[in-house]
């Protein structure tokens, strides 16, 4: 493998960039980029040479301030050595000639479905033309582009356009990787928003035509981004115009272009007959955070990539708090806890595990990772909770404006907080260096009137770290009496030791502890609660959170009972779920999120976590039998939901109605489970909608009744791609075990299988990687076919072909047998010749 890059090694650029002029003459084979850069030497590295990065570039000329120059190409950019260069400022100009069509990799400059469009972040701008690739390198941009095509954009304010032209001015110093241009035929939907201060913004979201009556949503989350911003952060917009545009080839979600976002489709376009409720919680999201980014990622920037939690684990705990506010926080944090563990866990406990700024990689692109974005996320939340509201607030004031402008780095971060606040944060900072999901122990004493706790700490070691500190964990906790009354109201306690006791006194009778309110820190608890206890906080917990996960560890004990010791399903448990099926006051969403089951891949971790080893056919068999065991006994409550939560016309995304749908649509699931799918069948024809009609149609398929369904539902959406892939994930993702990766295989051969595609590739093998015992089959079937896909893949679009390889990351947690296949299956890819860089490395680490 290549050598890795280091944090350690950072050095300053040796140039520094005054200002940027680039012209784009567009051409799908052979398209010419003139860029006319101002340098000036950087007095912090005086003598250095220049080195411009570059690749896949023919370069046609080269001059230094108007004179030609010769120079010599190699394949990762080239060097102007000092020598050869002036003292002070200078103009480089160079021509070159890029290939958009032939560009398979998403990055750079490419086309899709005749659309031009840009993928810069992190260094694709090195495929554009030559330039100091990084970005602690800051610079106006002037662009201009020439080309037929009616709508030509490019960051910044319009400076001008004619026939055939337009041109672009970004006033704001910005890093190339910000930087964006589209090209095509398309149309906008256009809105304003006036800034506190009174700016007027032209808002623009551009789509295929066709599209123009799903932007409607997208639009409205954008206004109400813009105005959130102001009001909880004091941040403006700073341009005249932001323009959106929907691409349906992204190897990502969206990406936060300075005034030009660039979405992949799936995050823009809605409607009630084509969105599901998660799609548009999806979008409100997603436009939210490339919002935001203006401010934490575009104005303040980072150093280098190793500070990428910087903006990203600020962006996404930014969105997490607008997505509160606009949703409900307690069903909101639960579903971020959900992420968090399914993901986030999963990578911290396996061979891909590193810190949240990770100190050395060889492809960048493989760390936009859970850890760096909802892990780093976590920290900051974690950072708020200990100095407080108002110490929060203080400290953000002064990080926009001491750093406005800058290239910075997690310490300038930590540093703002230190001086608004006084605390000492270097024992905090660890969360930032050490990889690994800390677990927190817990154990309880009920002593004449005294209740102890004792709280210790461990975090397991990681690739690279066998050795870990203690960290910084801020605890919250409260007790609820036996009486269900809350005897102590809830506290942050900050466990910095490897151990600390906590007394509380002058107690009548034994209290339950109920731990980690709110999930206060990303770890794992430890701790056998006394019996009867999970059941009274199910009962009486005032934390919502902490509500929802007694109910959640409630279900993984009679989870484990029924796989492990073939059990029935737990009275106990099922008892505990009465009032979360009846109980009308309780919040719908909340009552759905209740009744969810955790799912095969969760039961996998918890197992692994509890040191047995994982059978994918045993989880499946207990999952649905837990499943069936609520059906039958809450069968008549069930169908009573389904009844009474019945759709309310129109159609209307709003969190209340998502919520009312969600527990209609959790009850008509468990129906299925003994009525063959009888009330699904009804639901699916009468649906108006694309949540019931999805929900409706999967609960067929689980049924073994969706073949109908499914050519009906194909027949009726074959024109509408997001629709599309919806099909082929819910067949992947719902096919019997058993007949999982035949379903893919045949799936693979369908003429509506583009694999070029991401958003269909993701469809269809997300389905069956989701899909836990159909993918893990013990003969290695689906470790097989995934493996000549990624093969396939990785020679087209090796960034998106490395994502979709983390589906291996847990390949340590079954029994030997799969273990070997997987290992054969990891080994094959890493000898394929044509091995990405990005996949070289991602094949390593797993490996390992
Ligand atoms: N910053 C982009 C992600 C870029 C990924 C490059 N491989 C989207 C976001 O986090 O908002
Ligand atoms: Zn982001």
């Amino acid at each position: 493998m290549r050598q890795p890059i280091r944090l350690s090694d950072y050095t300053p650029p040796s140039h520094l960039i005054e200002r940027v002029d680039l012209t784009f003459r567009l051409d799908p084979t052979a398209t010419r980029v003139t860029s006319k850069i101002r340098f000036r030497p950087n007095p912090a590295r005086p003598g250095a040479d220049l080195r411009l990065d570059g690749e896949d570039l023919k370069l046609i000329s080269a001059t230094i301030d108007g004179a030609k120059v010769e120079v010599a190409p190699d394949a990762t950019g080239l060097t102007l050595p000092a020598a050869h260069l002036p003292d002070g400022p200078f103009d480089w100009q160079a021509e070159v000639e890029i290939d958009p069509q032939a560009n398979t990799a998403l990055e750079g400059l490419y086309i899709s479905k005749g659309m031009y469009c840009t993928q810069c972040e992190a260094e694709g701008f090195r495929r554009i033309t030559y330039y100091p690739d990084r970005p602690d390198v800051m610079a106006p941009f002037k662009v201009r582009i020439e080309s037929d095509l009616p709508v030509l954009l490019s960051n910044g304010n319009p400076a001008g356009q004619g026939a055939g032209w337009a041109e672009w001015d970004d006033p704001h110093p910005k890093p190339a990787y910000l930087f964006a241009l589209v090209a095509g035929d398309l149309v906008a939907t256009r809105d304003r928003f006036t800034t506190a201060s009174g700016r007027d913004v032209d808002l623009a979201i551009w789509v295929r035509k066709g599209d123009e009556d799903k932007t409607g949503y997208a639009m409205d989350a954008l206004k109400r981004s813009m105005a959130w911003d102001e009001r909880r952060y004091g941040r403006e917009y700073d341009l005249d115009q932001f323009n959106v545009v929907a691409v349906d080839d992204f190897n990502m979600g969206a990406m936060e272009n300075k005034g030009l976002n660039i979405f992949n489709s799936r995050y823009v376009l809605a409607s009630p007959e084509i969105a599901t409720d998660e799609d548009y919680a999806s979008i409100e999201r997603i436009i939210a955070h490339e919002y935001f980014h203006n401010w934490t990622g575009n104005r303040i920037t980072c150093r280098d990539w190793f500070q990428l939690s910087l903006k990203e684990g600020l962006t996404v705990y930014r969105d997490q708090q607008f997505m509160a506010e606009a949703r409900g926080g307690a069903v909101q944090r639960i579903n971020e806890a959900l992420t968090l563990r399914a993901r986030q866990f999963r990578e911290d406990g396996g061979p891909l595990a590193h810190p949240v700024r990770p100190s050395e990689y060889v492809e960048i692109n493989n760390f936009y990772t859970a850890t760096v974005y909802e892990k780093g996320a976590e920290v900051i939340r974690m950072l708020a909770t200990l100095v407080g509201e108002e110490g929060y607030a203080k400290a953000l004031d002064l990080y926009f404006d001491r750093h406005d402008g800058q290239a910075c780095t997690i310490e300038d971060w930590l540093k703002v907080f230190e001086e608004a606040t006084g605390r000492d944060l270097s024992q905090f900072k660890r969360w930032y260096e050490q990889a690994g999901t800390p677990r927190v122990r817990v154990s309880e004493e009920w002593q004449d009137g005294r209740f102890r706790l004792r709280l210790s700490q461990t975090v397991p070691p990681t690739p690279g770290q066998p050795k870990k500190a203690p960290m910084a964990i801020p605890v919250a906790l409260g007790l609820i009496g036996a009486n269900g009354q809350e005897v102590a109201p809830t506290q942050v306690v900050e466990l910095t030791e490897d151990e600390i006791t906590l007394d509380f006194e002058g107690l009548g009778t034994r209290p339950v502890p109920s731990l980690l309110r709110g999930f206060s820190a990303p770890v794992v608890l430890v701790h056998a609660p006394e019996p009867g206890a999970l059941a009274h906080l199910l009962a009486h917990d005032t934390d919502p959170f902490a509500r929802w996960e007694a109910g959640r560890r409630l279900a993984l004990q009679a989870a484990e009972a029924m796989i492990l010791e073939e059990a029935p399903a737990d009275p106990a448990w099922l008892a505990a779920l009465a009032p979360v099926v009846r109980d009308e006051s309780l919040d719908p969403a909340f009552r759905a999120l209740m009744l969810r089951l955790p799912d095969d891949e969760t039961l996998a971790a918890h197992l692994a976590d509890r040191g047995t080893t994982p059978d994918p056919d045993a989880i499946h068999a207990a999952r649905r039998a837990m499943r069936r065991a609520v059906a039958g006994r809450f069968d008549a409550d069930l169908r009573g939901l389904v009844n009474a939560l019945a759709p309310v016309v129109p159609y209307s995304p709003d969190a209340a109605s998502a919520g009312r749908r969600a527990l209609r649509m959790t009850a008509l699931g468990l129906v299925a489970q003994t009525d063959r799918g009888e009330m699904a069948e009804v639901v699916f024809k009468a649906a108006d909608n694309m949540t019931e009609q999805l929900a409706a149609l999967a609960c067929l398929i689980d049924a073994g009744r969706g073949e109908t369904a499914l050519a009906a539902f194909h027949d009726r959406w074959q024109q509408e791609r997001l629709v599309i892939d919806k099909w082929f994930a819910l067949q992947t993702g719902h096919a019997q075990p058993a007949r999982a990766v035949t379903v893919a295989e045949g799936l693979s051969a369908h003429p509506d299988f583009d694999w070029t595609n991401p958003n269909r590739f993701r469809a269809l093998f997300g389905g069956l990687v989701g899909n836990h015992a159909g993918f893990h089959r013990s003969d290695g079937s689906g470790y097989d076919l995934l493996a000549d896909w990624l093969i396939r893949l990785d020679a087209r679009n090796p960034q998106f072909a490395a994502r979709m390889s983390t589906a291996f990351e847990a390949w340590r947690r079954y029994d030997s047998a799969r273990q070997a296949r997987a290992r054969a299956a990891l080994e094959r890819i890493g000898r394929h010749a044509r091995l990405s860089r990005d996949m070289g490395e991602m094949v390593e680490r797993m490996l390992e």
